[in-house]
């Protein structure tokens, strides 16, 4: 038999006892089992995780101390070693210390005896390079869905550099183009380091020859002289102010600019070509395009919540979006509406917008109903079809006018203009409904980012033969539905590792 390899290098707390769970003891203390669900699968580690308890073995996270054997499938040592740094396991320090890794052979005999086989060589991962250098060169996955995204990152210089030539590129219509540097800048945001030579993004996937010369350029003279050019450039300056007006998309900015249109006050001077929704947007500016903080969406939500469970006894309004990854401040607030009853929340939020309004708290609303019954008839082409990423949900947008000071939301006649002191702020809210069967897929599909959401769905066509959307995940070869009851388990159905909304900032 080969040597558990349990050296340890650092000095360690004494291990507490597993603890025994009634429905299956453990039977064998001295073992304690962590399962690689690289290349496994969440669904997959989920059954042999419940088979090895059953048969009395510990299993414990990748994060435990107390693991002494890792199991794998499809994996080389390399690879497990690194999954295991990646995940937490700060144990593997170098080659030979911490638990043995093997191969699923040695589990499945283990499970056919009904105890833990003798290890042999046959079921040993061999490990080739030390753990930190596996980690420095670890590979980075092509999808983002695949990639644990923090919202600060270590390249944040190159990511705006390049996440500026994409919209730049957007403003021309050229959306190609523009994702090609949405997403090499993503794969920047998930890099462990920083990027200090060029040669450091060989071997990373989305990284285009475009992207690469303005990361060159960035690295060698502190800043891109193209980037800084599309800066300066009146067309990108002009069309920067005029889509960040509530309403105003690219072709209206763009058309307002081949008419000659520049500022806002030029836009004031034509108010003839504004509708409702822009006339809104350009009346509160200033507030809309001041950061919404998070004390102030937490504000909106409580308001909301209040509301809801006051009109529909067990409503639940979710915050989304950015701040449900845990960013600090963004430019609206994303709301999701359910109720635990199917069929329940039907009507729930045209009461909740007639009732915000007659407080006074809605300067500008546009609600559009469900349309998902006629979505549910269409052919499942075009379902797949719509995993661009709209929905058919109930839903408003709104500027919402929130009390100046956070938790003490004010509203009713006689208040100030915007901007004034003790007054009010100007909030985009995006309200959206979804029955509770719906839930998990809308609270996945409306957290973000845009280009997490992107490769989600790509990843689930192009991988799985799936189609998700913020309604459902559909099997195109079985032709079926696969409910869900989380997000965890959507991740599971793709064979994905879950990935929390924190790590979404791709
Ligand atoms: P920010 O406001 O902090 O700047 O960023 P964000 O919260 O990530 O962006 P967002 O523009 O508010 O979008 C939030 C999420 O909602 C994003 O993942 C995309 C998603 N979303 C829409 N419109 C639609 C839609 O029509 N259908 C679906 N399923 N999702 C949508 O913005
Ligand atoms: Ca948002
Ligand atoms: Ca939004």
């Amino acid at each position: 038999m080969l040597p558990h390899p349990v050296k340890k290098k650092r000095p360690r707390e004494p291990k507490p006892t597993p603890p025994a769970d009634p429905g299956h003891p453990v039977r064998f203390p001295e073992v304690v089992l962590c399962l690689v669900e690289k290349r496994m699968g969440a669904t997959r580690k989920a059954f042999l995780t419940t088979l090895a308890r059953s048969k009395g073995f510990c299993v414990e996270d990748a994060k435990s101390e107390r693991v002494t054997h890792v199991v794998s499938e499809g994996n080389s040592g390399d690879e497990v070693v690194k999954w295991l740094k990646r995940n937490g396991n700060c144990y593997m320090d170098a080659v030979g210390s911490g638990p043995a890794l093997l191969d699923l052979s040695w589990f499945t005999e283990s499970m056919s005896a009904g105890r833990p086989v003798e290890i042999k060589r046959k079921h040993c991962l061999e490990v080739t390079a030390h753990a930190e250098k596996l980690e420095g060169d670890s590979q980075v996955a092509a999808y983002a869905c695949q990639r644990r995204t923090p919202l600060t990152h270590n390249n944040a210089a190159l990511t705006e550099a390049l996440e500026t030539m994409a919209e730049e590129a957007h403003f021309c219509g050229s959306e190609v183009r523009s994702l090609g540097f949405t997403r090499a800048a993503s794969v920047l945001k998930a890099l462990s380091w920083a990027v200090r030579r060029v040669q450091e993004l060989s071997g990373l996937p989305c990284i285009g020859e475009h992207s690469k010369r303005i990361i060159q350029e960035m690295l060698e003279d502190g800043m891109s002289a193209e980037v800084e050019g599309v800066r300066q450039s009146d067309r990108y300056q002009t069309m920067k102010l005029f889509t960040k007006i509530f309403g105003v998309g690219v072709k209206t900015a763009s058309r307002w600019y081949q008419e000659g249109l520049r500022t806002l006050a030029d836009l004031q001077v034509h108010r003839t070509k504004l509708n409702k929704e822009q006339q809104a947007g350009l009346l509160h500016y200033k507030d809309l395009n001041t950061p919404v903080e998070r004390p102030e969406a937490e504000a909106i939500a409580q308001v909301v919540q209040e509301v809801a469970e006051q009109l529909l006894p067990g409503a639940s309004v979710t915050l989304i979006g950015g701040f449900r990854r845990g960013k600090r401040s963004g430019h609206d607030v994303d709301l999701l509406i359910t109720h635990p009853a199917e069929g329940q929340e039907a009507g729930l939020l045209s009461k909740i917008i007639g009732w915000l309004e007659s407080q006074d708290f809605l300067l500008y609303h546009s609600s559009r109903r469900n349309t998902f019954q006629y979505f549910e008839e269409e052919e499942e082409q075009e379902i797949s079809s719509s995993a661009s990423g709209m929905d058919r949900f109930e839903r408003c947008l709104s500027i919402f006018r929130l009390g100046n000071c956070p938790g003490a939301v004010q509203g009713g006649a006689g208040a100030q203009k915007p901007g004034a002191s003790g007054s009010w702020k100007a909030i985009r809210v995006d309200f959206v409904v979804a029955p509770c069967s719906q839930f998990p897929f809308a609270l996945l599909g409306w957290t973000g980012s845009k280009n997490f959401e992107r490769d989600l769905r790509r990843f689930s066509k192009q991988e799985k033969k799936m189609t998700l959307n913020s309604h459902s995940l559909y099997h195109m070869e079985q032709k079926t539905f696969l409910s869900a009851a989380s997000e965890e388990e959507i991740f599971q159905h793709l064979g994905l590792e879950y990935i929390p909304p924190e790590e979404r900032n791709a």
